[in-house]
Parts: C-alpha cells; structure tokens; sequence
C-alpha cells in the first residue's frame, strides 16, 4: 500500500478550496489514459492521496473500529457510479472484516475524523473482473472521496476529560443526585446536534438512574457545580442504531461539552454553617420570633439573584411560621444578633421545581445572612444594671420627674441618639406617656446615680412602623441610660400637695385685698408663694402656670373669672369627698 502525503500543508477547514484541485487531477488522469491510447492497464496497487487532514486527529481508524464516512464514487474517467450523499445517510461498517471491498477496507485504516482522502482502488481489491450488474464494470479501477466522520469501538467506555475544576470540589454528582447543567452536543466531526442554551434553560435531571442515555448517566458522575468536562459517548452508550430525530444519526458518537451548574439529592436538608460568630450571644434565635436580617441570594455556581441589600432593608419575618420558604423558616433557628450563616437551601425546601423570578426551577439557593436582630412578641423590656450606687434607697417611680442621659443603638451597634451630643439630659415625668412604653418601664425603680442597659423589643418601641428615617421598621432598642436626677412625682392624679396643715382660713389668705373674691392673679401669687416657701409642691415636669390655671378653673364654677366664697366652699367640700387637688 503506497501513502502519497501531501505535497503541501492541508488545513482541515479548507476541504472545500482543495475540491477544483481533486477535479482537475481527475480529469488530468483520464486524458493521460485516453491520449496513450493503449488499452486500461489494471492498476494493482491501492493509491491514497490525503486531501485533507485536520490539526486535531485524537484518534485515528484501526481494524476491528466502526465507522461512519461519506464517499463519492467514480470510475477514473470521472462518472459517478455510487455517493452516500446521495442518500443523505453516511455509510456505516465495521473495518477490517470484509464487510466492504478490500481496497475499502485498507483505506480507510488510520484515518482520523474529519479526514479526507482520495483513493485510487484497483480491481483486485474491488469487484474484480466480474465486476457489480449493471453498476461496476469488469476490471474497474474506483475512485472514492471519503470524508470520515465517525470512529468508535464496541470495548469503548465513556470517556471524560476535566478541562476545568474549580477550586473547592467539596461535592461531587452521585447516582440518584438531581443535577441542572448546560451542555453543547456535537458528533465526533463537530457538527452541534444540541445545545441546551438555545433553550436558555439548563438541563434538568436525576442522574443514574436511566433518565438520560447511559453514557452520560455515568459520565456526569464526579463533577462537582462548576466544572467542566467532556464527554465522549459511543452511540451504543447514546442512541445506537437508531440514532434520535433528524440531529443524531444512527450509530453516532456523541461528545458532550458540559458545564454542572447545580446538584442535590432530594435526599438532602439545608445545610447551615457559621460565618461568623460574636463573642457574646446569650440569646438564640426560637420558632415564634421575629427576625430581621440581611442575606445575599445566589445560586450554587455563584449567580446573584437577590440581595436585602438591593432594598436598603432588612428583611423582616417572623420564624418557623411558614412565613418563608422552610427550608429557610429552619435555617433562621439557633441564630445569634450579629451571627453570619451560609444557609444552603435545596429545591425542595425552597421554589421546588417551579423555580420564582429569578430562581431557576429546582435550583440550589445560597443564603449568606447577617442577623441583625430578633424579638419574641412576649418579650418584654430586658434591664441589666450597670452600675448601682451604694446609696439607691429612693427608687424613680410613676410620676417622679427624671433627668437622665442616654446612648440609644440598634442590636447591630448602629447609634440612634445620643443625649451627650446635645450636651443636656433628657427629662420626663415617668409614666405620664412622654417616652414609648418601654422607656418608661426601663426607667422604673432606679436610683440617681444607677446606670442601665435597657433592651425594648419593638411593640414596646416603636413598632412595625418605626420612625422614617430614624428608627428602622420592627428594630429592637437598646438604650444605656444614667439617672442623673431625680425630683419625687406627687401622688397618682395630683398635681398639686400641701407639705404641711392647710391654713383654716385659705380663703381669706389668698383674698390679699380682702375684696371677697380672688382672681387669678391672687390665685396664682399665691400658690407659687406656698411652694417657694416649701409649704406645698406643684407636680414635677409640668408647667406650673398651666397647672394653676388649670386649678383655678376648677376652683371657679362659674368659669366668671372670679372665685367666690361660696364657690371656694362647694369645690373644698366636694374635693374633701373625692380626694381632688385642693
Ligand atoms: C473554598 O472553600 C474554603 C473553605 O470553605 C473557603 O475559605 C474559600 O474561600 C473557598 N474558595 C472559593 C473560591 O470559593
Ligand atoms: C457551549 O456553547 C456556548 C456558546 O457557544 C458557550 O458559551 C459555552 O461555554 C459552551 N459550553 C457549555 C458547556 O455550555
Ligand atoms: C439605597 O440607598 C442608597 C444610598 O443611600 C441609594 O443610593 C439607593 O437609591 C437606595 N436604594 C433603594 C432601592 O432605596
Ligand atoms: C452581601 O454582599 C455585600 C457585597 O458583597 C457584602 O458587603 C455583604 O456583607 C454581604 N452580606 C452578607 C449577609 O453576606
Ligand atoms: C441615702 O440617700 C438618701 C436620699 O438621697 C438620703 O436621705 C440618705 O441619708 C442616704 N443614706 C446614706 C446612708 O447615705
Ligand atoms: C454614652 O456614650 C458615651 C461615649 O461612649 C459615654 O461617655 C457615656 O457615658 C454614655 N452614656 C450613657 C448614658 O451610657
Ligand atoms: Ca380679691
Ligand atoms: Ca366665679
């Protein structure tokens, strides 16, 4: 057997530029034959002529392969006497075992997928001097263009090829695993059968379990999400004799370029693990808070698809309610204020195989979360002393007027308000509704002096509306208070007491002018008098002109802006049975 090569270097992209050349050889070599006019010498040797041979030849035809390859047939003289393109199918067969002509099956040993050769096949390996009825004439020289485009071997296993791993490969596709990827099928040649991308969706499936072809049911396995692999398929792995639909022919290799985007096994739960921990965490997180937390969305090959963040907010639930997705209403228990989670969610416990917006159907989700605070609705105000003075007899109590200073943050340290930074204490009468609820029961019972640490879960903050701007929706409270000053509240419902004995002849002492009725002015001197002389008090924290205009309207019956004997006598008497201010 004689191998001419090439005279030149024979690109594989160029079969077609070569074809006018093969012409025009042909043509050559049958008006060399006819211009001798001698009679058609019987060529006994096989000549191959390579016309073209790819970069790439991976792997090339041996006996005993099987192969799938397009042929033109002709006699010297350039009539076609047979063509697989004809018929639009490649031929198919075995080499080396007399299946074809002897020429054939010399030739097409060594050939490599996307080769093209000429060959030149004398009688002696072809039909002979009988020849083939009315097709091959006796002592017929034939001319085959073969393009190969298909080699496989029946010991063939399905072959892989890692071209790209990444770097943490924690995970790896088991039989019975549930997978998503994206893939190019080509044949062998290169032509694309398929792609999952022109459906812009990835592949869906369970692996190992006979719902794909059975080579890649076990090519895939091993992959870890994000790696990528190709697979090489012999047909009778894939789709054997009958090949799949007008892309796959019969008996094709298949190589599939593959890139594993997400695994699970229906099997699994969510899986959890700590980012970061603060050192202090006294509390965990229960079914039946109220959480609020920030969390970064992706899915397992690192595609973003939500972010709290994106919202300038937290994302507010109560847990283990049903709220959100279970696998998540799981992954928020047993979690810290400050804690970082990587929370990792399979399908089945999130979108299920629907997928929502952005979340693929059946997709793995990744939840990195940053707890920013929760609460229980029972919770009430959490107090921790920080600081008591030795001396803390007298305790703040409903009414008293309470001078203190405040630093007020968010469970995650932000800092709300400071009274510092407006350089004066902040000062209220203590149960008069001045301060949310649960400032007044985090101010109670504490001494001058006394430092705290008050915790206020929202419904006794500013609850699920919070403060525009200032206080976020929901937002657990800690305020670190020091009571600077105390001044003792009057008893529930005065706002005025004597300190000592009532004169017997009030009304005469406040008639200064002794005109038998006394205005306001009278009223008022004479009132501020009492308490500048320690005689009586005005409650704490209000003001005192409004308080004594407020008595004097009482005083005065019949609002005529003059209080009468006799008015002043029903009113004491009347307060001597109810217990009122006077
Ligand atoms: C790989 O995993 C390790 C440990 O879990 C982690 O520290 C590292 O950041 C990971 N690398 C990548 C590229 O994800
Ligand atoms: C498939 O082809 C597309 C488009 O050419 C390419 O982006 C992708 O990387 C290829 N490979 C896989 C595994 O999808
Ligand atoms: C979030 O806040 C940033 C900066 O304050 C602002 O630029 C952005 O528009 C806000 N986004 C939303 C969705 O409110
Ligand atoms: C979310 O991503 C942003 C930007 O990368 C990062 O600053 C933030 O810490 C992440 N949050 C969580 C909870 O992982
Ligand atoms: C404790 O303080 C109260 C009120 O300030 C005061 O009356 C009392 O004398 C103090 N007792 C001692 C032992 O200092
Ligand atoms: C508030 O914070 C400042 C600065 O850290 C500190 O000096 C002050 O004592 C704090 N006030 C209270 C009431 O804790
Ligand atoms: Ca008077
Ligand atoms: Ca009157």
């Amino acid at each position: 057997m004689r191998v001419r090569k090439s005279s030149q270097p024979v690109l594989s992209a160029m079969p077609v530029t070569r074809w006018p050349v093969l012409l025009l050889q042909a043509v050559f070599l049958v008006s060399f034959v006819t211009c001798n006019d001698a009679p058609p010498v019987p060529e006994e040797q096989l000549l191959i002529e390579k016309t073209s041979v790819p970069e790439l030849c991976p792997r090339s035809v041996k006996e005993g392969d099987f192969v799938r390859y397009h042929y033109h047939g002709s006699f010297p003289d350039g009539t076609k006497f047979d063509s697989s393109y004809d018929r639009g199918t490649t031929y198919n067969v075995f080499v080396g075992k007399g299946q074809i002509i002897k020429g054939m099956d010399q030739a097409l040993i060594g050939m490599c997928v996307n080769e093209r050769r000429l060959v030149k096949i004398p009688p002696s390996l072809a039909y002979g001097s009988e020849g083939v009825a009315n097709v091959i004439p006796p002592d017929a020289i034939l001319h085959f263009d073969v393009l190969l485009l298909d080699i496989w071997h029946p010991d063939d296993k399905v072959e892989t090829e890692t071209y790209y791993k990444p770097e943490n490969c924690s995970r790896t596709v088991q039989v019975s695993d549930f997978i998503r990827y994206h893939y190019n099928g080509t044949l062998l040649d290169g032509t694309l059968f398929d792609s999952s991308h022109n459906r812009m969706r990835t592949y869906d499936t369970y692996i190992g379990i006979g719902w794909l072809i059975p080579g890649m049911d076990t090519g895939l396995l091993g992959m870890c999400v994000g790696e990528r692999r190709i697979i090489t398929v012999p047909p009778f792995l894939a789709y054997k004799e009958d090949g799949d639909g007008k892309d796959i022919p019969p008996q094709a290799t298949l190589v599939f370029d593959v890139v594993l985007l997400d695994l699970h096994n229906p099997k699994d739960g969510i899986t959890s693990e700590v980012i970061y921990m603060p050192d202090n965490c006294e509390r965990r997180t229960q079914a039946g808070d109220y959480i609020r937390y920030h969390y970064n969305g992706t899915l397992l090959d690192g595609t973003f698809f939500d972010s709290s963040y994106s919202r300038n907010r937290t994302y507010d639930t109560y847990i283990g309610k049903g709220y959100v997705i279970s696998g998540m209403d799981e992954g928020l228990l047993r979690l810290c204020v400050g804690e970082r989670r990587r929370i990792t969610i399979p399908p089945h416990l999130a979108y299920g195989e629907e997928g929502r917006g952005k979340i693929p159907g059946s997709a793995v989700l990744v939840f990195d979360i940053l707890v920013v605070d929760f609460h229980n609705p029972d919770d009430s105000v959490s107090i921790t002393s920080q600081f008591k003075p030795s001396n803390c007899t007298v305790l703040s109590k409903n009414g008293d007027y309470l001078k203190y200073h405040y630093n007020a943050t968010l469970m995650d340290g932000t800092v709300l308000d400071s009274t510092h930074q407006y350089g004066k204490t902040y000062n209220i009468v203590l149960g008069s509704g001045q301060v949310v609820m649960g400032m007044d029961i985090g101010l109670r019972d504490m001494c001058v002096g006394e430092k705290r640490t008050v915790i206020i879960p929202p419904h006794l903050g500013y609850g699920e509306a919070g403060v525009e701007g200032e206080v976020p929706r929901s937002a657990v409270l800690i305020f670190d208070i020091e009571l600077l000053d105390l001044i003792p509240g009057l008893p529930d419902g005065y706002m005025f007491v004597w300190n000592e004995e009532v004169s017997p002849n009030l009304f005469e002492d406040i008639d200064k002018d002794k005109n038998g009725e006394i205005p306001l002015e009278e009223f008022s001197d004479y009132i501020k008098a009492q308490v500048d002389a320690g005689k009586g008090r005005l409650a704490p924290g209000f003001d005192a002109e409004k308080i004594i205009e407020n008595m004097y309207k009482n005083q005065d019956r019949n609002q005529d802006g003059k209080i009468t004997e006799a008015e002043f006598k029903l009113k004491d008497q009347e307060d001597k049975e109810r217990h009122d201010e006077l």
